[in-house]
């Protein structure tokens, strides 16, 4: 018998983010079997048939399966939520939340019955409270439960100071911290090309034009595409958390994570950089704040503690 252990990945919402998620995990090959469930009827059957014919195209010998059927997810390793109501033009996250937090409820408690070993990546917005909401109703241990918003914001941020320098995006290294919304903290003093800190590369005007243009970089899409939001590198960015997870890379990514203490915050989930592995958040990296950078994530902390108590948990 083989001594290898199939890594199970499965996908709850088969919408624009479930189906991107799919598709770069069956490309990067993340996961043995991956699971693609939805509500709707044929929605998730079809999306999986069509993503799992690129497979002799991109090498992947895996299995993926779409279903209305929770319990074909049962086991998985990690599970992402992307089910619920996205934005459209006009609408706040906070918009969405009393619709999507019965939508985080239901699915939680399946995944604690049928995958309780799991780690829970969640990616419904508003984000900070979907996935409080996990951890509550899944009752699973703060490591196990873990936010998609800082690595999407982070790209975005990286882009945007790639653009202004003229240099390859993949160079610069930049973190953004705290809420998915208006307050999200891009850090300058942490952003760098290389090791070169951008803070000397660029003026003050441009790096503050840079910084807001990543706190509205989801509506702006929004904007254009009228009927929805992003959803290609939000599902490569919950793809990115899912690998380290399945693989034990141990890879340092900014994810909400619950803080009991950390950086002086106690229970909330709240953007951070944490080490990713198998045990899901194995380490929260804290490190001194300047006065400026904790009276910004104060902010944070308040709007996050407002949309906690919206969720009624
Ligand atoms: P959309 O394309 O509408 O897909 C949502 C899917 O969820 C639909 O196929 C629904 O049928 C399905 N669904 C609804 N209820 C259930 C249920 N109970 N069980 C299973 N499936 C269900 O939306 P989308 O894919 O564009 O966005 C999904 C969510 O991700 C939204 O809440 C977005 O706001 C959020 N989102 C978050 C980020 C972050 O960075 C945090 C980025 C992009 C989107």
């Amino acid at each position: 018998m083989s001594k290898y252990k199939a890594r199970k990945l499965s996908i709850i919402g088969a919408g624009a983010v479930g189906t991107s998620a799919a598709q770069w995990s069956v490309q990067r090959q993340i996961a043995d079997d991956i699971v693609l469930y939805d509500v709707v009827e044929g929605l998730p059957q079809g999306k999986a048939l069509d993503i799992g014919q690129t497979a002799p195209l991109n090498g992947f010998a895996g299995r993926i399966a779409g279903t209305n059927d929770f319990s074909l997810t049962a086991d998985s390793d990690v599970v992402i939520v992307t089910a619920g109501l996205a934005r459209k033009p006009g609408m706040s996250r906070d918009d969405l939340l009393e619709k999507n937090v019965q939508i985080v409820k239901g699915i939680s408690e399946q995944v604690a019955s049928y995958s309780p070993e799991c780690c829970l990546i969640v990616v419904t917005n508003p984000i900070d409270a979907m996935v409080y909401t996990a951890f509550k109703v899944s009752g699973f241990p703060r490591q196990r439960v873990v936010g998609m918003a800082g690595v999407l914001d982070s790209a975005r941020y990286r882009v945007l100071i790639a653009k202004a320098l003229g240099v390859a995006p993949c160079d610069v290294t930049a973190l953004v911290m705290g809420i998915h919304g208006d307050n999200m903290l891009p850090m300058i003093r942490l952003a760098s090309v290389n090791g070169v800190p951008v803070a000397d590369l660029l003026s003050k005007e441009a790096i503050d034009e840079i910084v807001k243009k990543t706190q509205y970089g989801g509506a702006e899409i929004v904007q254009h595409l009228k009927t929805g939001s992003a959803f290609t590198t939000p599902g490569l960015a919950a793809v990115e958390m899912a690998e380290s997870i399945l693989k034990d890379s141990k890879r340092v990514m900014p994810c909400a994570a619950y803080l009991e203490g950390e950086f002086g915050i106690s229970g909330l989930f709240m953007g951070v950089p944490v080490v990713l592995g198998a045990e899901g958040v194995e380490r929260i990296l804290e490190f001194p704040l300047t006065n400026d950078e904790k009276a910004a994530l104060e902010l944070s902390v308040n709007a996050v503690k407002k949309q906690m108590e919206a969720t009624g948990l």
